[in-house]
């Protein structure tokens, strides 16, 4: 569409003046990226086309990416890179008088999802196009992503994210593709030549609309597809209460994650993932079926990856369809459908593994709870069968028992390939967690630690890094990470290691102003910017840094001759809604941020800043920036970890616990380029089998903690008597589940060294080329590949 900057203006003004009916010169900036965004999405349409049709008519067997969130960020750049037009389109715009930067800030973050699970769906489509690999996302398109965050008086205020507010540019509706889904009603059985048939009756039936985002590779022909399915009213029933329908209707795909607290948020967040499940198999089938003659061969062009539990329903669903609608018998459905779905396991965390009720899922999905109910009878049969007798195990292994739902159990029984995240994840899934079904399948479990695109987290949001890296070992990383490791041949040049640490510097000066233009506070650029970024949970441990942060406030005025070298500790976290606990640890935060920044006496030393609405665009310009990456969790608690890598790849050194895939970064980089402290998985596990930890003796015999444990109530924070009791309570008086204290001490000793070992800037910067050298193996590239090799079978094509 156009090939050089002068077409691009050519075609970009004459494409502003229909779509906004402007001038030029009249045009706002939102114009301005609305028609560029316009343009793109034209100019990839072609390629679009022909990658589907290439699929249909060649038979290429294709994965679908099951997932509840999506968390993409911005896309404008990410789609000029990827489509190898980001100079043609920048300096065309510069002759404009228009900087492609003040169009970028325009665009909304689409921000459905929460954290880590999210961002690798978007990190995963990235690689399945960029390697050629026909896969496509299936999600639901969300009014409101995850809210937006403020900070009032130092707590988190929650405001309805509206990024759908000046539309959304990459999305195109396809209202001709919409597809009915049925909630409640009965399930009406007859027999006819002696078969059994099922008619899901008296339904309410909701309208799912798909919105296709186009998914361009990496400069590849392949344009693969991310649909997301809105919610809208079907045909208005006639007397009843329309404009309830229509609000129940449209409440599918509202939210996120509606609060569950209450049986009316249950049932919105099962109707979610039925809904996301039934549209997408249904459309996978229709579009199936124009290419093939019958189902009998299904798995073998199609396979569906279920993101966690959340998509399970996708295995009853396409029993239901194969036999209820294609008329295939339970043995040959099952054996369809378990090859066709495979799962990924991506927390240990018991109160996050989720279970319904029946009391809710049956009236609610009749038929379905008919199939889970039946694949539940003959999983128990065979259990029987292995372990005759034996109740209790056979209880704790059903699928259904004790009113609830299991939906892990369902996706492990009903799949070929469970995988976990990490290798320690997957160790811990397969001999603790669920070993005795790993007894029952052990062919089935298998690892793939996670990974991250790098050409988002390097190559888009590190510029200038990228380019120093591309000048020196040309440009083959772009497209295959693992040459980064050629980057090790420059460990000794001095020229280099210097240009490495003014791109910190020049992005720690960035991230500087960013902050000083949002709360007026002024960082010193060249502290070491120690940096803990991700959703605010227990088990992740931000109370550990803030603590240290307390201790190290406490040393400075007790002990003059205290040397450190000035830190800024910089957070970024949402708390879910009604995490109360997690709600006071932002709290506390920023009041401490208050008290250390405020007192004459350290604030040269020591500085605190919590980031409002860390979200992907924020994201962005903090790994850039970091020195130091907190990756702190209680060992065994995280299943991978994301950020760990991104931090890593733009060259900061990890302080972290052997947990999740900071062990594999440990591997990666040795011993000398990372600071790893902490008890180690098994030690905590022996801990929560055993027993043997008693928090309170911590208290008592080191004054360190003491002492930081007494501020949080004897009035240190004046004006919030009593607000941080409940934390106090948790470790010292609820025995500190999450091993706070028992770390504290190894903490802060990590924290000496890791601030000594900056002061060497020489070594400093040989251990942030070391990280940056090895991380190629945590590209998604990596993950990818082995995904499509090893479970889907998929190909790379053309
Ligand atoms: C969910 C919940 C919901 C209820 C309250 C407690 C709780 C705790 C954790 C979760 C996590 C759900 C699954 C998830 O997001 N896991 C994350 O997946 C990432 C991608 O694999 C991985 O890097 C993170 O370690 C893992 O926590």
């Amino acid at each position: 569409m156009f090939s050089d900057k002068d077409e691009f203006k050519e075609a970009f003004l004459k494409k502003l003046e229909m779509t906004c009916g402007k001038s030029f010169n009249e045009s706002t900036v939102k114009d301005q990226f609305y028609t560029l965004g316009l343009l793109i999405r034209e100019y990839v349409s072609t390629e679009w086309i022909n990658t589907n049709e290439h699929y249909r008519i060649d038979k290429v067997k294709q994965v679908y990416y099951f997932s509840i969130e999506f968390l993409l960020g911005r896309l404008l750049r990410h789609n000029l890179l990827n489509l190898g037009i980001e100079d043609i389109v920048e300096s065309g715009l510069n002759d404009l008088g228009i900087d492609l930067t003040d169009l970028e800030v325009v665009e909304s973050d689409a921000g459905l999802g929460n954290g880590g699970l999210g961002r690798l769906a978007a990190c995963f489509l990235d690689s399945l196009a960029s390697l050629n690999l026909p896969g496509h996302g299936c999600g639901i398109r969300y009014k409101h992503g995850l809210f937006e965050q403020k900070i009032v008086d130092g707590y988190q205020v929650e405001l309805p994210d509206q990024w759908l507010r000046n539309g959304h540019v990459w999305e195109v509706r396809k209202a001709d593709l919409a597809i009915e889904i049925p909630f409640w009603g009965e399930v009406e059985v007859r027999e006819e030549k002696g078969r059994k048939l099922f008619r899901h009756i008296n339904a309410e039936r909701v309208t799912a609309v798909p919105y296709d985002m186009p998914i361009a590779g990496y400069k590849t022909d392949t344009i693969n597809t991310l649909r997301l399915w809105s919610a809208e009213p079907s045909r208005y029933p006639i007397n009843q209460d329309v404009l309830k329908y229509k609000k129940e209707t449209e409440a599918i795909s509202e939210f996120l994650y509606p609060d569950d607290t209450q049986d009316e948020g249950k049932i919105l967040r099962l109707k979610q993932q039925y809904f996301l499940v039934s549209a997408s198999i249904k459309s996978i089938i229709q579009t199936y079926k124009r290419q093939h003659r019958g189902l009998s061969e299904f798995h073998k062009y199609i396979s569906i990856h279920i993101n966690d539990t959340h998509p399970v329903l996708a295995i009853p669903e396409l029993m239901r369809v194969l036999m209820d609608e294609e008329g295939l018998g339970w043995d040959t459905a099952w054996r369809i459908t378990t090859e066709t779905i495979s799962y990924t396991n991506h927390t240990t965390l018991s109160e996050a593994l989720e279970k319904w009720p029946v009391r809710i899922f049956q009236p609610l999905l009749p038929r379905i709870f008919m199939i889970v109910n039946e694949i539940n009878e003959r999983f128990c049969q065979k259990l029987w069968d292995r372990y005759p007798g034996e109740w209790e195990k056979i209880e704790s292994l059903a699928i259904i028992a004790h009113d609830q739902v299991k939906m892990a159990h369902l996706a492990i029984v009903g799949s070929h390939s469970v995988n976990g995240v990490a290798a320690l994840h997957t160790d811990i899934l397969k001999y603790r967690e669920m070993n005795q079904f790993y007894k029952i399948y052990p062919e089935k479990f298998n690892n793939k630690t996670n990974g991250i695109t790098h050409r988002n987290w390097l190559l888009k949001s590190n510029p200038h890094l990228s380019n120093l890296i591309t000048e020196s070992i040309g440009d083959k990383w772009i497209k295959n990470p693992n040459h980064l490791e050629e980057l090790l041949t420059y460990s000794n040049d001095s020229s280099f290691l210097d240009s490495l640490a003014s791109i910190k510097l020049a992005n720690k000066k960035k991230l500087v102003k960013r902050i000083e233009a949002q709360t007026g506070e002024k960082i010193d650029e060249h502290s070491i910017f120690d940096i803990q970024v991700k959703r605010l949970h227990a088990y992740k441990r931000q109370l550990l840094n803030i603590f240290h942060v307390m201790y190290l406030y406490n040393r400075l005025k007790e002990d003059s001759h205290f040397h450190m070298h000035p830190r800024t500790f910089i957070f970024g976290a949402k708390a879910s809604p009604g995490y109360y606990f997690a709600k006071k640890v932002i709290k506390l935060i920023n009041a401490v941020a208050q008290k250390v920044n405020n007192d004459p006496y350290t604030k040269d030393k020591l500085k605190v800043t919590f980031l409002e609405n860390y979200r992907v665009s924020l994201a962005e310009d903090v790994f850039p920036a970091a020195d130091v990456s907190e990756q702190i969790s209680t060992a065994s608690k995280e299943a991978s970890g994301t950020g760990n890598m991104k931090f890593m790849m733009n060259g900061a050194i990890t302080v972290g616990t052997l947990d999740g895939a900071n062990v594999e970064i440990h591997e990666k980089v040795g011993e000398e380029n990372i600071f790893i402290f902490g008890l180690s998985a098994e030690e905590v596990l022996n801990y929560y089998h055993h027993g043997g930890y008693h928090s309170m003796e911590y208290y008592h015999h080191d004054k360190r903690i003491q002492q930081v444990m007494d501020q949080l109530k004897n009035g240190f924070f004046p004006e919030v008597m009593d607000e941080f009791e409940p934390i106090f309570d948790s470790l010292v008086m609820e025995n500190d589940q999450y091993f706070v204290l028992r770390d504290f001490a190894s903490y802060v000793n990590i924290q000496e060294r890791t601030g000594a070992a900056y002061e060497n800037s020489m070594k400093w910067r040989q251990m942030s080329l070391v990280n940056i050298a090895k991380s190629g193996y945590f590209s998604s590239d990596r993950t990818i590949d082995e995904y499509a090799k090893e479970i889907w079978r998929i190909h790379p094509t053309r």
